[in-house]
């Protein structure tokens, strides 16, 4: 259910359930980790790319999965859907996170949902022009999950996060990228091109920092001005020990590229 492909240190992770929208099945959550921790153990990838086929990135949880499909049938005892955030979506989004490599999400057409959420954790998202962004939660009784009520505020602010969790309505890439929820939007005939760019670009830098980076900011939110400035440092010393710090200022002085390596 996963296309897997690699391009010099980028490894491709295409969600391949193009028939059903992409929709998150038990065994595509798990394939899709399983994906992200080989990546992980992988010491010559240095960046994933996720994307979709067909005309979705992911339309969300498939809610004709029998796991969170509620029982129409009179009497029928009510499922805890719940169980399925615990055992597939937050251990998948907390690895999407913690990825020792960094993350672009390359959004090929809509995302809902928990796909639109899983899309927004990654650390550089960009969109095809004819891509959109769904909330689609409320629409059926539910709060955004995978992060959704952690990411969206921080992203867009409160009454933007509010507007779109509530009302559910799909907001174009154009659009998410002017509120702030995404970094980038291009052509629909180009995306992939792009992304790629990207990807490479990001395997080609200082790995540690960039991972670091991605985390220092995360608990930066969670911090206050003085505790940010005092993990900057913490960090900044850890990194000035690293290979790729030697590295960079080196092929600075001498005025060549860099080779980096650590990871
Ligand atoms: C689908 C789906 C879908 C099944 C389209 N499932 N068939 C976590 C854990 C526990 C419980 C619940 O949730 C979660 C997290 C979540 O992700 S909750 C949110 C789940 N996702 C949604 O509610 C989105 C539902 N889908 C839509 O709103 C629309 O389909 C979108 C906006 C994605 C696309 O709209 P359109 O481009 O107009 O396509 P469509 O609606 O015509 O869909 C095409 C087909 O895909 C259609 O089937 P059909 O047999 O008529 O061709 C849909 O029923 C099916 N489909 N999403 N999530």
């Amino acid at each position: 259910l996963i296309q897997i492909e690699q391009q010099g240190a980028v490894r491709v992770m295409r969600l391949n359930r193009p028939e059903a929208l992409n929709a998150f099945t038990a065994t595509l959550l798990a394939q899709l980790r399983q994906a992200l921790e080989a990546a992980a153990a992988d010491a010559t990838t240095r960046c994933v790319l996720l994307t979709g086929s067909g005309r979705a990135f992911s339309a969300g949880q498939d809610l004709a999965d029998p796991h969170v499909a509620p029982s129409r049938e009179p009497g029928a005892v009510p499922k805890d859907i719940g169980h399925m955030l615990e055992q597939y979506y937050i251990p998948l989004a907390l690895r999407l996170r913690s990825l020792p490599i960094p993350v672009v999400a390359a959004v090929n057409g809509v995302a809902a949902g928990a796909g639109a959420n899983l899309a927004l954790g990654c650390d550089v998202v960009i969109a095809a022009e004819s891509a959109s962004f769904v909330q689609a939660f409320s629409r059926i009784g539910l709060i955004p999950d995978c992060g959704g009520t952690w990411l969206l505020p921080r992203l867009v602010g409160r009454a933007k996060a509010l507007e779109l969790a509530l009302l559910g309505d799909k907001v174009k890439a154009a659009e998410a990228q002017t509120l702030g929820l995404i970094a980038r939007v291009v052509p629909d005939a180009d995306l992939q091109d792009v992304a790629m760019v990207l990807a490479q670009k990001l395997a080609g830098m200082p790995t540690r920092a960039l991972v670091e980076t991605r985390r220092a900011m995360d608990d930066a939110m969670l911090s206050d001005y003085e505790s940010a400035l005092k993990r900057e440092s913490g960090l900044q010393s850890q990194l000035g020990f690293s290979h790729d710090y030697l590295e960079g200022v080196a092929a600075f002085m001498d005025k060549r590229q860099p080779e980096f390596k650590d990871r």
